[in-house]
Order: C-alpha cells, then sequence, then structure tokens
C-alpha cells in the first residue's frame, strides 16, 4: 500500500531515526529538513511544541519519535521489524523504547540542555554527574543484555535498534559509555548496516 508521508527532521537528530526506520522499510517519503522550522508557528500543526521529529502521514500528523517509528513499522508488517500487537516480541519492543525514554534519553537530553542549550544563568553545574550516575546505571542494563544477544528483541536487528540505538549513540558521544565494550560492539553493529542514519563522529 503507498502512503503520502512528509517527514519534519533534521540530520542526525531524533528524526533520523525516522529517516531510517522509512529507509528500512522502503517507504517513499519526502523528508524537509529545515532548522529554522523549530518552534515555528509552520510546524505547529505537526508538532504542537513545534519540535522535531514530525511526521504527516495520508494527511494525520503524529510526533514523538518513538510513536513515529512504531506507527510506520506497523504500516508494513512484512518488513519484520517489529512484533504484531500482543506478542512477546511486541511486549519487548515496548519496554526498551520506555526504558530508553525514561532511564537514558532523559537523563542525556537534561544534561545537554544544563551543558549546552540553555543560557548561562539558567544552568545548573550539579545536575550532570547525577544525570551521568542515571544514564550509566541503565547503560549498564543494555551491556549486560547485549552480552547475550547481538540485538534487542529475538536476537535479530529491529526498530527497537534503530531506536535504542539512537541514545546510546548520543551517550557514546557524550562520553558516558566508557567501560561498556557491548554497547560499543552494538553500535558497531548498528553503523555497518546500509541504511544506518546514526552519526559516527
Ligand atoms: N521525545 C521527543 C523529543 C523531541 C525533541 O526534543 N527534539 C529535538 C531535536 S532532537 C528538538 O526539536 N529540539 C528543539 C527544542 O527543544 O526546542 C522525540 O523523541 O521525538
Amino acid at each position: 500500500m503507498n502512503h503520502a508521508i512528509t517527514l519534519y527532521g533534521l540530520g542526525p537528530t531524533r528524526s533520523s531515526r525516522c529517516q531510517w526506520t522509512l529507509l528500512e522499510l522502503g517507504l517513499e517519503f519526502e523528508f524537509i529538513e529545515d532548522r529554522s522550522l523549530i518552534g515555528s508557528d509552520e510546524l505547529k500543526p505537526h508538532h504542537p511544541q513545534a519540535k522535531f521529529p514530525a511526521i504527516v502521514i495520508d494527511g494525520e500528523s503524529l510526533f514523538e519519535s518513538a510513536a513515529i517509528c512504531t506507527h510506520l513499522c506497523d504500516l508494513v508488517p512484512a518488513a519484520g521489524l517489529l512484533g504484531a500487537a500482543g506478542t512477546r516480541a511486541r511486549a519487548l519492543h515496548n519496554q526498551w523504547t520506555a526504558f530508553c525514554l525514561s532511564e537514558m534519553e532523559a537523563y542525556l537530553w537534561h544534561t545537554a540542555k544544563h551543558t549546552s542549550f540553555y543560557p548561562e544563568e539558567k544552568r545548573v553545574p550539579a545536575v550532570v554527574d547525577a544525570n551521568s550516575g542515571e544514564y550509566r546505571s541503565a547503560a549498564k542494563v543494555l551491556n549486560d543484555v547485549l552480552s547475550e544477544s547481538p540485538f534487542l528483541v529475538d536476537g535479530q536487528f529491529s526498530v527497537t535498534d534503530i531506536f535504542v540505538g539512537w541514545a546510546v549513540n548520543w551517550g557514546r558521544r557524550m562520553g558516558q559509555n566508557e567501560g561498556f565494550d557491548n554497547l560499543q560492539s552494538y553500535l558497531d553493529r548498528l553503523f555497518a548496516r546500509e541504511h544506518c542514519t546514526l552519526n559516527p563522529e
């Protein structure tokens, strides 16, 4: 089935999760990459906070990268990137995306805000160490799981790895993955994929 798809995003930001998912699924899409749309009235009909990513599928808007990637995979079940609703594979996908967002990515984002995004007067340096401890506690969980399996769900690549891999790579880029060798091997497996959109720098 053909869909009219427009993705709003920018380079290796969280929109790259959606871009990678679309490429893996073989779906055609228009990619609007325009930094000036962040915070704009033009983007608000698609994302109420005018952030990236946002997507429009057959005229319907959707935001939040986890919701977008999961929905895209539901549109193309034959691609095998996501277990069907009600299966153990889908439950594990839900588990790891929730874990990734709440136990890992939130702490990286908080640190990024307090080290570079916020104006100096709003930054609280004390949060950085606390955030690092929280992130690394969760990263250790993944590092242990990945000693048993190359990927997070049923031992094979899935959209869960596109999603979680982005946060693990952000942790690496922020110097937070030291000592977690399985996370680096995991990223190397992801970097090797043809459609990978993770920032390797
Ligand atoms: N939880 C959201 C995060 C969205 C988000 O914060 N996106 C960033 C880019 S990666 C953004 O647009 N930031 C601009 C801002 O915060 O004003 C998701 O996963 O889609």
